[in-house]
């Protein structure tokens, strides 16, 4: 097949998902042309079957800001035309399945569109005033909608009161390369102390500071350090915060990292007290490396993170049932290894890649054939 996927491709889970999906769909012999504005994040180095198209940024003084929205689409009408793509996959409601939908009546060539749900998109985003009814008009036009968590299945439904079949496929991590084998040095790192993680955009959702108290929740019983990985809008206040609590030797704050897997696999636990997640794709990501992870009970996260098999799970903002949970883990070498093993054994058996590029195929198949 020729598919077109229209993506985020600033770094966050919905631009992760949509380049992996790219990299096995072009394993796996199919044409794949990203339509995007940037280069997306996680495609790496070159690779057969892979195109990228990147819209140009253009601005014109009468313009406030550069119309990315309008290069997209334009692009999209290119590719339609000289790649003769058989279905457009647009990852992020906002804006790229209305993108698609207008590409596909500009380029007047009969292409299916299949739009994935991410979590933020329909909630945060597409559920404000400002883009509801647009939003509500691309799922409705979009000849498939999926949604990667169950939880957002039927929050997206009731929120868009939308009718139609919207089937869920979770989420997928390449366990060839998050694997516990993959980890690095860790004495280097952490000098024999346990090794806490968490990796996010550092957005007010993702509640990072309940990270930071909940390490010096730890910190009180046992030497301990923190990775933090990623960047956004609350990394000063994190910062504030590690250094007035004294811990600003204790915590690595790395930024941006391309290469997650190495690091993940080192640590010892992973913490995401997110006040909501769709799925939790950094969650399955440490799963796949053997890490158990102590999360909130919001959203989808209890469909990847099964409480007391994988990890656990607690109220969002209980910092001290997060810090107990942390503290079993660590204290108990048994516990880990054995919730570890589980962790690497449901990413494999559950969120395997194979399985859900094939039913993606399969979906893809299904809207070609139907339209
Ligand atoms: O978490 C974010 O803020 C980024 C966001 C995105 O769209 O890039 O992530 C969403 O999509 C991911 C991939 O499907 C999910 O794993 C995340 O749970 C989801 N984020 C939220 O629902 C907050």
């Amino acid at each position: 097949m020729r598919i077109g996927i229209l993506c985020h491709a600033t770094y966050g889970g919905s631009g992760v998902v949509a380049a992996e999906l790219g990299k096995q769909l072009a394993g796996r012999g199919h044409q794949v042309h990203f339509i995007t504005v940037g280069r997306p994040f996680r495609l790496g180095n070159y690779l057969p079957n892979i195109y990228i198209h990147e819209a140009a940024a253009f601005n014109y003084p009468l313009f406030e800001a550069p119309p990315y929205f309008l290069t997209q689409v334009n692009k999209t009408v290119e590719v339609l035309r000289c790649c003769q793509l058989d279905v457009l996959h647009a990852h992020y409601a906002v804006p790229h399945s209305l993108g698609a939908l207008l590409a596909r009546q500009v380029a007047g060539r009969p292409v299916p569109v299949v739009t994935t749900l991410h979590g933020t998109d329909t909630s945060l985003v597409g559920a404000r005033r400002e883009f509801y009814d647009l939003t509500r008009y691309s799922l409705e036009a979009s000849d498939m909608v999926t949604a990667v968590s169950a939880f957002l299945a039927e929050q997206s439904r009731q929120t868009f009161n939308f009718q139609r079949e919207l089937p869920v496929l979770y989420n997928f991590v390449d366990t060839r390369v998050f694997r516990p084998e993959a980890a690095v040095e860790k004495q280097q790192l952490t000098g024999g102390r346990d090794l806490l993680i968490h990796i996010s955009n550092f957005r007010p959702l993702k509640r990072v500071l309940d990270v930071i108290r909940v390490f010096q929740l730890v910190c009180k019983q046992r030497p301990a350090c923190l990775l933090m990985i990623g960047d956004g809008p609350e990394m000063p206040a994190a910062q504030e915060l590690a250094a007035s609590l004294g811990l600003h030797r204790d915590i690595l704050f790395l930024g941006q990292q391309d290469t997650v897997a190495p690091l993940l696999a080192a640590a010892d636990v992973m913490l995401l007290p997110s006040c909501c997640e769709s799925f939790g794709l950094a969650a399955l990501e440490a799963l796949a490396c053997g890490v158990p992870v102590v999360a909130s009970r919001a959203g989808g996260l209890p469909e990847v993170v099964v409480h007391g098999q994988v990890g656990f799970l607690t109220a969002v903002g209980d910092l001290a049932e997060m810090a107990r949970f942390t503290l079993l883990l660590l204290e108990d070498r048994a516990l880990r290894q054995k919730m570890s093993a589980h962790a690497r054994s449901r990413a494999v058996e559950k969120f395997n890649a194979a399985y859900w590029v094939a039913k993606y195929e399969q979906l893809y198949q299904t809207v070609i054939d139907q339209y």
